[in-house]
């Protein structure tokens, strides 16, 4: 008797139900369960076979921890031919998210219903694979090759009613998902329907495969899988037969199976999950929220106050005057437009936010009620230190104070409160109400309850949150200005800008490091050196001003027309700007430095080592808390490729010894930028990886 798979025999109907929760996934004894519950009915002397899951969905797919681990039996594509080549009647009743794995279990059964909610999709090429059950060429026999190239190469969740219209699924009603099935394959049975099998039914009709490989190629940045996915298709109109278009989809989920990218996605998907797991915050209540206070209504509060209001929170907006008001409440209004364009928020909604749920002042003491305030004003720690206080005698016992700092000392603006043990960082990326990164900065003095309600107010917002403690600039912005630094030193000794962005866009990445400095606004890179220079730079530190130079023109990037790139027409049209490199080879010849060659794989090694050291020291002081947590932290807020699963992944997969080797190489020519970080050397030394230190934790 399977644990996992009921068996039941209703009339002359045989009903398998999956219970393996959460999410039904399709792991071995899963497999092992339906097919002897196959086997079962068909000596049984049943009629019908009726497939369909506990809980809150049907199979969600492949079990994923599988991956990478030897075979069991029986394999999946083996059980989805052994259930379509049934002699009975079999029919899936879907609900849920039927998934990956999942789908093309119900593919192989002869009909399939589900209630209005249900979603189907065929996600494998996000974790790095193709499906690899069938679904390449069932789906295509059954919506046809548009439909099918769509659902597999974009990964995306498909609503019942849009999976009747393509014919995956035979019907649509509601109900509980037993009920409906049990009296669907009724009606077939009286109605005399024969088997149906996909596989039987004619090749569909193909396509010009070349343009779609290479235009899936291109939007994918890089990532392989979409792109082989097409190929997969290819084999369901090309192939012989079904049998020989199953084997070419074997063949190259086989490739992606072994791939870097496959294990770069698949840690991404459980890095994701494991973030806000917090061992310190089990059995933790959150404060309860219903109202937040945002001060400051600039760019950054009133993408804030955007977010919390999508999110159907009531926000009081704090500005010095009743101009400033009036403007953030634009600010915030076309936030809510842009939304409403993206269909992320009803007209209606749009209305009743403006109208009833932001509150207008100058006044503190309209924060008096609030449960959680943000702070965003400007980046100044007099100016937030007043604000604290301000907060500290205004707002109601048991509020949480929240600072929006990047940078700052946490603990200084805590201190000038007398409640440390309210006040937590949370640090959001611009713009709020889009980007999903948030980081969770965590005090000396900051109550557990209070993180705990950060995480709450972040899973509210739908953000990605990260724990950090306290330094300069966190986990995210710490990291950034060690790979920028690396970029800049890699400018004064040979390699253009341009040259250094193409080589990290071929990488994956969305936009390179100067690309990302003009959009940004390159005064806040100025500002940034400015106060560095005053506070004393290290002696040894290698420092270049020709970027400087830009911004003493008054060139700040895309906002004034020209910086690294001059832009005529939105960023789409830029072009290199031609005043960058006489600036820079000036500044090289007035360092005595003679420029040398790089080419894209040593600019792309050098610029990851950069990062993966200065990601090794913020793990090894605590920042963060493990290396997953860095990891998210630069794939949800700087744009790193997905497929690499993150830099301290990118640098399990090259070998943590290749990297040491290649710092200590470096050391020579630049001792105080390449001190290789305690943790890495200790980890290569003992030959481990820093995923081991993510299983540990
Ligand atoms: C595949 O099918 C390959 C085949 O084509 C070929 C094979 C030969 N396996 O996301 P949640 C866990 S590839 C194992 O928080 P939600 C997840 O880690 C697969 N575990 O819930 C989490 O665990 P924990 C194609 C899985 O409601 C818990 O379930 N399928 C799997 O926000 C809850 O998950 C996919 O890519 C899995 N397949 O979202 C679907 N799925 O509690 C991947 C989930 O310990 N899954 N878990 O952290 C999803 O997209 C979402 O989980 C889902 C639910 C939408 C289902």
């Amino acid at each position: 008797m399977s644990q996992v798979i009921g068996y039941e025999k209703v009339g002359d109907i045989a009903v398998l139900s999956a219970n393996n929760p959460p999410v039904n996934a399709l792991g071995a004894e899963v497999r092992q369960g339906l097919l002897a519950g196959i086997e079962r009915a068909e000596a049984d002397g049943v009629r019908a076979v009726l497939i369909y899951g506990e809980g809150r969905t049907y199979f969600a797919g492949a079990d994923i921890r599988e991956f990478g681990k030897p075979p069991q039996d029986p394999w999946l594509p083996a059980l989805c031919d052994r259930i379509e080549a049934s002699p009975l009647l079999v029919v899936s009743s879907l609900h849920g998210t039927a998934l990956g794995g999942g789908l093309e279990v119900a593919l192989s059964c002869h009909f399939r219903i589900a209630p209005p909610l249900t979603k189907v999709g065929l996600p494998e090429v996000n974790l790095g694979i193709i499906p690899g059950a069938g679904g390449t060429q069932r789906l295509p026999r059954v919506a046809g090759v548009e439909a099918a190239l769509d659902m597999i190469t974009t990964g995306r969740h498909v609503q019942a009613s849009e999976a009747l219209q393509m014919g995956v699924l035979d019907k649509v009603q509601d109900g509980d998902p037993r009920e409906i099935g049990l009296a669907f394959v009724r009606d077939l049975l009286d109605t005399g329907a024969p088997r149906r099998p996909v596989c039987e039914m004619a090749k569909p009709t193909p396509i010009d495969f070349d343009a779609t490989y290479d235009a899936v190629l291109k939007k994918g940045r890089g990532q392989l899988s979409p792109a082989i996915a097409v190929r997969a298709v290819q084999a369901s109109c090309e192939a012989h037969d079904f049998a020989a278009g199953q084997a070419r989809e074997r063949e190259l989920f086989t490739e992606l199976m072994a791939s870097d990218q496959r294990k770069g996605l698949i840690h991404a998907f459980f890095a994701e999950r494991a973030v806000s797991k917090l061992p310190e915050l089990q059995g933790i209540k959150p404060r309860e929220l219903h109202q937040i206070g945002v001060v400051g209504g600039g760019t950054m509060g009133a993408g804030i106050a955007t977010s919390a209001l999508l999110a159907g929170l009531s926000v009081v907006l704090l500005e010095m005057s009743v101009d400033a008001a009036k403007a953030a409440k634009d600010r915030i209004a076309a936030n809510l437009a842009g939304a409403v364009k993206r269909g992320k928020l009803s007209p209606d909604a749009q209305v009743e936010i403006l109208e009833n749920r932001i509150t207008l002042s100058t006044d503190y003491d309209a924060l008096s009620g609030v449960d959680l305030v943000i702070e965003a004003v400007f980046e100044d720690m007099e100016i937030k230190k007043q604000v604290f206080a301000k907060l500290d005698a205004t707002c109601k016992s048991g509020a949480v104070l929240a600072t929006n700092t990047s940078y700052l000392d946490l603990n200084e603006i805590a201190a000038s409160t007398g409640r440390p043990s309210d006040v937590i960082g949370l640090h959001f990326f611009s713009p709020a109400h889009v980007m999903k990164l948030l980081e969770i900065v965590v005090a000396d003095h900051t109550a557990p309850e209070v993180i705990a309600t950060g995480f709450a107010l972040g899973k509210r917002l739908g953000k990605v949150s990260v724990r950090a403690g306290v330094c300069d600039g966190f986990i995210g912005n710490r990291i950034l200005n060690a790979y920028r630094t690396c970029a800049d030193h890699m400018v004064l000794d040979g390699a253009s800008p341009f040259q250094i962005d193409a080589a990290l866009t071929g990488f994956g990445f969305a936009m390179g490091p100067f690309a990302v400095s003009d959009l940004a606004g390159l005064d806040i890179g100025w500002a940034a050196r400015k106060r560095k220079r005053a506070s004393g730079l290290d002696p040894r530190a290698r420092d270049s001003f020709y970027a400087d130079k830009l911004c003493e023109a008054g060139n700040f990037g895309q906002k004034t027309g020209k910086g690294y790139y001059v832009y005529e027409q939105g960023n789409r049209n830029r072009r290199p700007n031609p005043e960058i490199m006489p600036l820079i080879e000036a500044e090289r010849a007035a360092k005595g430095i003679s420029p040398r060659e790089f080419t894209d794989e040593e600019i792309v090694r050098r610029y990851m080592i950069a990062m993966v050291n200065e990601a090794a020291k913020v793990v090894g002081e605590g920042i963060a808390r493990r290396p997953l947590d860095v990891d998210i932290t630069l794939l949800y807020g700087y744009g790193f490729p997905r497929y690499w699963g993150g830099p301290l992944k990118w640098a399990d997969l090259q070998g943590l010894s290749n990297v040491l080797d290649d710092i200590r190489r470096w050391s020579g020519e630049d001792p105080y930028y390449w001190q290789p970080a305690p943790l890495l050397e200790k980890l290569a030394t003992e030959g481990r990886c820093f995923d081991d230190l993510n299983k540990a934790s």
